[in-house]
């Protein structure tokens, strides 16, 4: 924990702000007072994080072309353990805390699951005392802001440097890095030996923004670096010999201005989809280089053995979007440090790990081989290389020619990513148990019956410090009251809360709780959209990305079921509802934004119908990201988590909600099956289709959305409903979601699991009448889901992987 009193954070509060600023306190707005603490705060751990070079540890690096980190602010403080002191020291310079934490931007430099799941390693590994540091794209503008005009999603651009730069960050050119595009390559013998010689290419610099990332209580202070491209300076020194002369015109010295800058200036706003754009494979090769390059630079500057990196180094690839980690360090082991090819392999294979994200293949990396030649003629070499070595190995087991190609890393046109990245490999992993499994069965059936040891998984956790402790500080203090503090390293802990599972007075504590969250909520919700929304009805949240396979669809159709039971029926029997909606959808992802104009629609009808007195209420709030889960999340009753089985890798959302006492309702898909597990059948509810359901419909057919339409009635009258005129505005997007159904045959099964749905929630509507019940079932949730923090993944991780075979590692 950092030390420091109020007169000395006084103090240096003051001198910072003359010396950044030359004014006083009392002049200062929100931004600068934010400015000033941030760099206090700077102040307080730089020592440390100079200090944290552990030589004797080994070292891991997170590569992943996104992190969604979200504020900053709170987290830090929580982590150094100084909030108290410096709230209190603030209040008696008349500052108030909380509106510096929400004056804070929240960097969006990240989709969705994939990036959030790398912000919370970070915070677990450095929790942890792993030296465990990321490297990613400083992108200049993160994922767009989302903005509703007539119930359409409309993209704004993300803004999140606007003042020049990021609070966190420390910007440090004398770590600059070159990465060279293009160009040629000629290998020339050398008395037996190949040089490789790369001219007329492209040099980019890569220049690296540290964000320093705190672990909690601890002192250990690790690294995200984060590169920006820029153009390489004319000083930069004698790189640059082979380098094409780029400013040979004002033209052409604009135009590789413009294609230096371009790299890292906006994220790719898909989610689990693969777009195969030449920007996005600059962008892959040019942290992966940039980043590789730093950890070598950083190995030799330590005078080790380049022959053991393994033994001193892991490098971890999120996904397929760093896969090109393996060509890239092969080419440093080969061309620069002068490794034979058996050397340089065995080297690579031992440091590099990778995890799989997903088993869609709509979001599995291929790239065309033209391209990859093009814009990385020496990587391409490579990466052929290590291709005709493999199917060599494979022919030598006689597997039969289909096999061999669907193995083989290229094929005809492309490079497949996700072959390579278990090539060149020691472990593949999944991210929950079921995603593993259905790797290892169906998807990389083929590679995992070749080496089966290479499989594992590795179930997703999320950081409890931020999702629970700071997130809901009002529960984690009655957790805290209850237990004693211990949870708060060791979340195994949680479990003792369930000896009060019969206390009324703990049960009712958390009711309350819930309810004021409910409460901060609503009063969001009415200065924002100005809709009433009653803290005592049943808060029903689904917040996620827009995606066909999440099911936001079957959340709707469900809604729409009430409403007309409802309207027919005014004495209907529910409890009231509030539904909730946050999600993006990709920009050119034509069927999500209809869904999202649709549920636009509904609400507009619903929430201003008298008829149903306000039973059922629908709010899609916009923009939904970090900050604003932060508020939603703790608010929740019910968990929606209704992705079509075997589609949602593992699910991260679903772990958020649990640890904060909401019910989950699920089909048993991702993680799903692992909260059910820790919680039993009494304190979840289940529906839809098995995953083995599922596989058998895709393997065989024999489903007709279309049947099922013809067949029932509660199915037909919301469907009718797309395309009849009933809710208005929406002609267009209805026909599209209707003809997604009906003419393509539900691909996600919506309609199929729809009937099941309407008896889960009717199951949910009972529980929810007993309070009592439904507080125990919030406690039993909270109790057992200590194992999703993701201090046990990373442990996981370290154990299984990343040291596996170190001393005192057993
Ligand atoms: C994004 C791009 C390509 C492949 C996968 C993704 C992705 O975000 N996958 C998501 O990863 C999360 C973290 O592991 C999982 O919880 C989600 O289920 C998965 O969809």
């Amino acid at each position: 924990m950092a030390k420091i009193n109020k007169n000395k954070f006084k103090q240096s509060f003051e001198t910072k702000m003359y010396s950044l600023y030359a004014q006083s306190i009392n002049d200062a707005t929100d931004e600068q007072l934010l400015n000033v603490l941030c760099s206090v705060i700077k102040d307080i751990i730089s020592k440390k994080w100079v200090d944290n070079k552990l030589d004797s540890q080994k070292e891991v690096y997170y590569f992943s072309i996104e992190f969604l980190l979200g504020r900053q602010l709170k987290s830090n403080l929580l982590n150094l353990g100084i909030e108290n002191v410096v709230r209190e020291s603030l209040k008696e310079l008349n500052i108030d805390l909380d509106n510096l934490i929400n004056a804070e931007s929240d960097p969006a430099l990240g989709n969705g699951g994939l990036g959030r799941l790398a912000a919370c390693f970070l915070d677990s590994m450095a929790s942890l005392n792993i030296s465990g540091h990321g490297y990613g794209i400083r992108y200049k503008h993160g994922l767009f802001e989302q903005k509703f005009i007539n119930g359409y999603q409309v993209e704004v651009p993300d803004n999140w440097l606007t003042q020049g730069g990021y609070v966190w960050e420390t910007v440090r050119p004398n770590k600059a890095i070159v990465v060279k595009f293009e160009g040629n390559v000629n290998l020339i013998d050398k008395n037996g030996r190949l040089e490789v010689n790369h001219t007329d290419y492209l040099p980019i610099m890569a220049m690296p923004y540290d964000i320093p990332i705190i672990g909690y209580g601890n002192n250990s202070i690790n690294t995200l670096r984060l590169f920006k491209s820029e153009v390489l300076s004319r000083d930069f020194g004698p790189l640059t010999v082979n380098a094409r002369n780029s400013y040979g015109s004002y033209e052409d010295a604009l135009k590789y201005k413009y294609y230096a800058e371009e790299i890292s200036q906006v994220l790719y706003p898909n989610d689990s989809n693969y777009a195969g754009r030449l920007l996005r494979l600059k962008q892959e090769y040019f942290f992966v280089s940039a980043g590789i390059q730093d950890i070598i630079r950083k190995y030799k500057k330590k005078k080790l053995d380049i022959k053991k990196l393994n033994e001193k180094v892991a490098i971890h690839i999120n996904d397929t979007h760093p896969t090109l980690c393996i060509p890239e360090l092969m080419r440093i082991l080969l061309d620069e440090e002068g490794l034979s090819w058996d050397e340089a392999w065995d080297i690579t294979i031992n440091t590099i790990s990778y995890t799989n994200h997903t088993i869609m293949t709509e979001a599995m990396e291929r790239w065309p081989k033209e391209m990859v030649k093009r814009l990385l003629p020496r990587i391409y070499m490579i990466i052929e290389e290590i291709n005709k070595r493999y199917v060599n190995e494979l022919e030598e087991r006689k597997y039969d020619h289909e096999k061999i190609y669907r193995m083989s890393i290229i094929d005809n046109n492309d490079i497949k990513m996700a072959n390579l990245s278990i090539v060149g490999s020691h472990s593949v992993n999944g991210v929950a148990k079921l995603h593993t499994e259905l790797l290892k069965k169906e998807v990389l059936k083929d590679f995992y019956e070749h080496e089966p040891e290479k499989f594992n998984n590795k179930t997703n956790g999320i950081a409890h410090r931020r999702w629970l402790i700071s997130a809901n500080s009002e529960l984690s203090d009655l957790i805290t009251g209850l237990i004693s503090e211990d949870w708060k390293t060791d979340t195994n802990k949680l479990k003792e809360l369930e000896i009060y599972r019969n206390n009324k007075d703990v049960l009712e504590k958390i009711g309350e709780i819930k309810y004021s969250n409910k409460e901060r909520l609503a009063k969001f919700i009415k200065e924002k959209y100005d809709i009433d929304v009653n803290p005592n009805s049943i808060f029903d949240v689904q917040v996620k990305r827009l995606h066909a396979y999440k099911r936001q669809l079957l959340n709707a159709l469900h809604i729409l079921h009430l409403y007309h039971e409802l309207l027919e029926n005014p004495n209907f029997d529910m409890e009231p509802r509030t539904f909730i909606f946050g999600a993006k959808a990709a920009p050119g992802y034509y069927l999500a934004k209809c869904i999202i104009k649709f549920i636009n629609s509904l609400a507009d009808k619903i929430n201003n119908d008298p008829r149903i007195d306000n039973k059922i209420k629908v709010v899609f709030i916009e923009n939904y990201g970090v900050s604003i889960a932060e508020l939603i999340i703790p608010a929740a009753d019910v968990s929606e988590q209704i992705s079509t089985t075997t589609k949602e890798a593992s699910g991260t959302g679903n772990m958020k909600f649990m640890m904060n006492g909401a019910i989950t309702l699920a089909t048993l898909d991702g993680a799903n099956i692992e909260i059910f597990d820790q919680v039993g059948k009494d304190n979840i509810v289940i529906f839809g289709l098995s995953a083995n359901e599922v596989l058998n419909y895709n393997k065989f057919g024999g489903y007709s959305a279309l049947d099922l339409y013809n067949s029932n009635r509660n199915i037909k009258r919301v469907v009718d409903d797309l395309i009849n005129g009933f809710i208005p505005n929406m002609e267009k997007e209805g026909r599209e979601i209707y003809d997604s159904l009906i003419t393509y045959n539900d691909e996600y099964f919506v309609l199929r699991d729809i009937e099941n749905y309407i008896e889960a929630q009717e199951k949910i509507d009972k529980l929810y009448k007993n309070k009592d019940k439904w507080n125990e079932m919030a406690l039993i949730n909270i109790a057992n889901s200590g194992v999703f923090s993701s201090d046990r993944t990373i442990a996981e991780y370290a154990h299984d992987i990343w040291f596996k075979g170190c001393e005192g590692n057993e």
